[in-house]
């Protein structure tokens, strides 16, 4: 019954959250929040019949190989789990489930932010305001870029990117959108976006892009060199999605060649680690990967967790499984 069975939780989640898990499992919980090392990981995955990790877990196929077989379900909290071998789990029977949905519209305003506040040079001008060089108000000072109107390039329209388009249409730009299909007909029409088969002639033609695709083995360094270099100069590229997703030296050349006119990054290719040829421009704005970070999502994600392991101990088929065919 579900509440023999053993859900270690890698880290610390909401109150509300480890309260419930406590109530209607045998909960082992992180008091420490520090990320688990590899060590702990294996031990954990010793024990626990349910494993609840995050993105800050490593789970590659050798640590799953090293599981107890009472290892059944690795339930994460949060959407990607490009952190998890997927594969590796299902081959051994263990199901893996995510935490998609919830997070969408935070993650959609995360990107809608990263957009603005990089175009409108939001956080350069809170700067001069904080070390009080604001000295008078001039037609030709801090002038940024105007938004609407403009093209924004989408790649991946999953729920988050449609989440970003329909902001998007509302706020004036007009968008395009890549993806392994376009979506359907009534939702290209509902979201005013324009489908390209062809990843780099889209990205040639845009003044705004927005990366919202996972990171798998295909999208590595999607952002490579060579693709940074086909942008236009005025460009400005947002990633809420995955730090994988761009080759960072390369964008750091292309910030220092002014190759590129803004960047917008709230996930890192070495989280937590960022490339020192990132800070410390002015038209570069980093976030420390907050796009599902407010209490109302972090709460639904871990009820979410909890949904999923439900449902699998009363037998059923958890509602957020990933299976190797969806990534
Ligand atoms: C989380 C995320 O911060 O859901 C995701 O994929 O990146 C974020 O929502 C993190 O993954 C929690 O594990």
């Amino acid at each position: 019954s579900a509440s023999n069975l053993k859900v270690v939780l890698t880290r610390r989640l909401p109150d509300a959250v480890e309260t419930r898990m406590r109530e209607l499992f045998d909960a082992e919980l992180n008091l420490t929040d520090a990320p688990m090392d590899r060590a702990a990981l294996e031990s954990a995955m010793q024990r626990a019949d349910v494993l609840a990790p995050t993105i800050t877990d490593r789970i590659d196929a050798e640590l799953i190989a090293g599981a107890g077989e009472q290892l059944k379900m690795i339930a994460n909290f949060g959407a990607g789990v490009d952190h998890i071998d997927v594969e590796a789990a299902v081959a051994r029977g263990i199901i893996v489930t995510n935490t998609p949905g919830v997070l969408t519209e935070d993650t959609a305003d995360l990107a809608m932010t990263l957009i603005l506040a990089v175009s409108r040079r939001v956080v350069e001008g809170a700067q001069v305001m904080a070390e009080g060089r604001f000295t008078g108000w001039t037609p030709t000072w801090m002038n940024g870029r105007k938004l609407w109107g403009k093209r924004l390039g989408i790649v991946g329209m999953g729920r988050i990117g449609q989440a970003l388009a329909r902001r998007a249409r509302r706020s004036g730009f007009r968008s395009h959108y890549h993806n392994r299909k376009p979506v359907s007909a009534a939702i290209e029409a509902e979201l005013g976006a324009t489908y390209w088969d062809d990843l780099d002639q889209m990205l040639g033609r845009m003044d705004l892009i927005s990366l919202n695709c996972p990171a798998t083995k295909e999208t590595h360094h999607l952002m490579s060199a060579e693709r940074l270099a086909k942008l236009q100069p005025h460009v400005i590229l947002v990633n809420t999605a995955r730090g994988e997703l761009i080759d960072e030296a390369a964008l750091a050349d292309a910030v220092r060649e002014k190759a590129i006119a803004g960047v917008g990054l709230d996930v890192f290719e070495h989280e937590p680690k960022v490339h020192p040829g990132l800070v410390g421009h002015a038209n570069v704005v980093l976030l420390p990967h907050l796009g599902s970070a407010t209490l109302e999502t972090r709460r639904e994600m871990g009820e979410r967790v909890i949904q999923n392991i439900m449902t699998y101990a009363n037998g059923h088929r958890p509602p957020d499984r990933v299976i190797p065919a969806m990534l």
